[in-house]
């Protein structure tokens, strides 16, 4: 069915303007003043006083994923669904092979977990857990199969994690194959010392995790990942960087002409360790890796944002209930890691960021879609509103005002780690390649809409 929204403010990476946007089939077939069409089925949607932003992506979540003998806890339909009610179209989400795990059997059940199952489109990041002769040759076989994108965790020793002899080997495959490499960028070795002085020491409540994993850990990971990089002359990305002390050791890499990409989370923007400390266990809530920090860095982060040296703004949604974060009890190092934020990565990022006066508006789109869907061999199919692209839209209401609340949430948990937060903005209608999905902030579209995007190596 043919849509015709009007009247709204067309607001890209680079570009701002009132104008209607036509959409034929699954893309965006025109964009002009006063548009019109004659046809009995179209549906005009009336965008005035409205945002209309490119579809958002997300480019790092976790949806399926056994971790710390225990699973994740949204599923494809939560986890999509609960993505297009926050804005979000797409997500690249992590393949996460077990060291022992055969890499080919872990993508293929990543994806048939995904497909068919999934409301909003969907990607993997490849991870790799170990390299030898047969994952290499798996490894060409995935990116022949539509993935452009590789990940590696420096930590989660001799589980999810590589020796920096195969990280090595990572980074030249995939130099070789013009994959990027994105990497969780913490010391291992440092993170099992740290959390076996404190557990001796009787210090086993959430508010060690951070002392666990201080500043200096991921600063370490942060500039060997950068080395190994310049090293190889391959393409790195560091996911989720959290602090001041990393984000010096990346910003030296880059400004050296190292090619690093830098993509840090939600949760690191807004919450601090302090949440973390909250007495009653209620701290494993926020326990992530890498941790949430001291206040202070949080104004780096966003000054990075706004200067372009952190690239993407992601979420490393990975939902755990309030049973599972209590098998940590006694032992922080037993806590799932992760907090959800995928239904409220963009909302919380317009707020806090662009209404409040933090963030640039089309650096906010570059950062939540366009910036991701260029590095990850999307662009301009996602990440942009033009003629010939992918009709995900999200026509958005800067009028609206609320509070986030595990009461409303469509995530699969029993609780939100932004409980009681104000937002200045929600997404009212949102298209995924010109259906309409959600409708007055609602999920009301097809639940297996996804497809699964099949993605060109690039040559940066
Ligand atoms: N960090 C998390 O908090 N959860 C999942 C994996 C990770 O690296
Ligand atoms: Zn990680
Ligand atoms: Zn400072
Ligand atoms: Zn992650």
């Amino acid at each position: 069915m043919p849509l015709l929204i009007k009247n709204g403010e067309i607001i890209t990476a680079d570009t701002r303007y009132k104008a209607d946007i036509l959409v034929q089939d699954e893309t965006i077939t025109q964009i002009g003043l006063d548009l019109e069409m004659d046809d009995e089925d179209l549906e005009v949607i009336d965008a005035t006083g409205k945002y209309i932003f490119p579809g958002f992506i997300d480019p790092h979540v976790h949806i399926y994923l056994p971790f710390m003998a225990t699973f994740a806890k949204d599923n494809h339909t939560t986890g999509s669904q609960a993505a297009l009610i926050g804005g979000t179209t797409t997500f690249i989400e992590m393949c996460c092979p077990n060291r022992n795990d055969d890499h080919w059997e872990a993508y293929n059940l990543w994806k048939s977990r995904a497909e068919g199952n999934s409301a909003c489109d969907f990607t993997f990041h490849m991870g790799i857990s170990k390299f030898d002769d047969t994952v290499e040759s798996q490894l060409k076989q995935i990116v022949e199969d539509g993935i452009s994108s590789f990940k590696v965790f420096l930590s989660y020793k001799n589980f999810f994690g590589v020796e920096d002899g195969e990280l090595y080997q990572v980074l030249t495959l995939a130099k070789k194959l013009g994959v990027i490499v994105t990497a969780h960028c913490e010391n291992a070795e440092l993170v099992a010392q740290l959390q076996q002085k404190l557990l001796a020491e009787g210090k086993t409540g959430p508010e060690y995790h951070e002392k666990s994993r201080p500043v200096q850990v991921e600063a370490e990971g942060t500039n060997r990942f950068a080395t190994f990089v310049e090293m190889t002359g391959a393409t790195g990305y560091i996911v989720h960087l959290s602090c001041q002390a990393a984000l010096e050791r990346a910003m030296a890499a880059k400004s050296k002409g190292v090619p690093l990409y830098i993509e840090s989370v939600i949760p690191h923007f807004l919450l601090d360790k302090t949440f973390a400390e909250k007495p009653d266990f209620e701290g494993a809530k926020y326990v992530m890796s890498p941790p949430l920090r001291d206040k202070s860095n949080q104004k780096h982060l966003w000054a990075a944002l706004e200067q372009g040296f952190i690239d993407t703004v992601g979420t490393d949604h990975c939902p755990f209930d309030v049973e599972q974060k209590d098998m940590g009890r006694g032992d922080f190092t037993k806590i799932p890691n992760g907090i959800p934020a995928i239904e409220d990565r963009v909302n919380l990022l317009y707020t806090y960021g662009v209404s409040r006066g933090n963030l640039d508006i089309h650096r906010f789109v570059d950062a939540a879609s366009t910036k991701a869907a260029k590095l990850f061999g999307l662009f301009p199919r996602k990440g942009t509103i033009a003629v010939g692209s992918d009709a995900d839209l999200v026509i958005y209401d800067p009028n609206y005002r609320g509070t986030i609340s595990v009461k409303t949430q469509t995530v699969n948990n029993n609780y939100n780690g932004f409980e009681g937060w104000e937002i200045d903005g929600k997404p009212e209608v949102v298209t995924v390649r010109g259906q309409v999905q959600v409708r007055d902030g609602k999920f009301v579209g097809d639940a297996s809409r996804g497809q699964f995007l099949r993605r060109k190596p690039s040559h940066f």
